[in-house]
């Protein structure tokens, strides 16, 4: 069955918020923040509220840029990631039990260090493009295809 996610990027000016996964999906890698959408409350409910668990920031504003399914074939299992962007916030970044964030230059983002898909979406996320795609990973470090297209505005 697929799993919808969330996946929050907060940007301020030449900065990016990401935190280091402590635990769970992901762990070891730089992310934005984010995680399942619950019963009842809506895709955007979900990212708010994950941002505000796991770094204890509130975000007024979000901006829809992306949606990306991704499908794991070693674990047979199928992902869907709504990515938003939030330029408006309130209250200052906190580790939590889940993360540990820390602000990155755009210019000097941690590729090496994050879930590799990102480095195609990424860029387009961050000159304003709104997109959509899928990535077929044979493991969590191998992207087998994809297939990302930019949608008009
Ligand atoms: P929890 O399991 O912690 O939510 N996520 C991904 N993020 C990136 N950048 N690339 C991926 O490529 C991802 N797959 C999932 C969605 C997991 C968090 O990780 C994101 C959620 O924010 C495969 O609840």
């Amino acid at each position: 069955m697929k799993k919808v996610l969330t996946l929050c990027l907060i940007v301020d000016e030449n900065k990016i918020l990401l935190g280091m996964k402590k635990r769970g999906f992901g762990e070891g890698r730089w992310n934005g923040f984010g995680g399942k959408v619950e019963e009842g409350e809506s895709i955007e409910e979900a990212a708010k509220r994950e941002v505000l668990e796991e770094v204890g920031i509130n975000v007024k504003d979000l901006n829809k840029k992306g949606v990306i399914d991704f499908e794991f074939l070693n674990d047979n299992s199928l992902l869907e990631v709504h990515i938003f962007k939030a330029c408006d916030y309130s209250g200052s970044p906190v580790e939590t039990e889940e993360m540990k964030p820390q602000w990155f230059d755009i210019l000097d983002i941690p590729f090496s260090e994050m879930w590799p898909d990102d480095l195609y979406w990424l860029p387009l996320f961050l000159k304003n493009k709104n997109f959509k795609g899928k990535f077929i990973f044979e493991d969590k470090n191998k992207i087998i295809s994809h297939d990302l297209e930019i949608l008009n505005d």
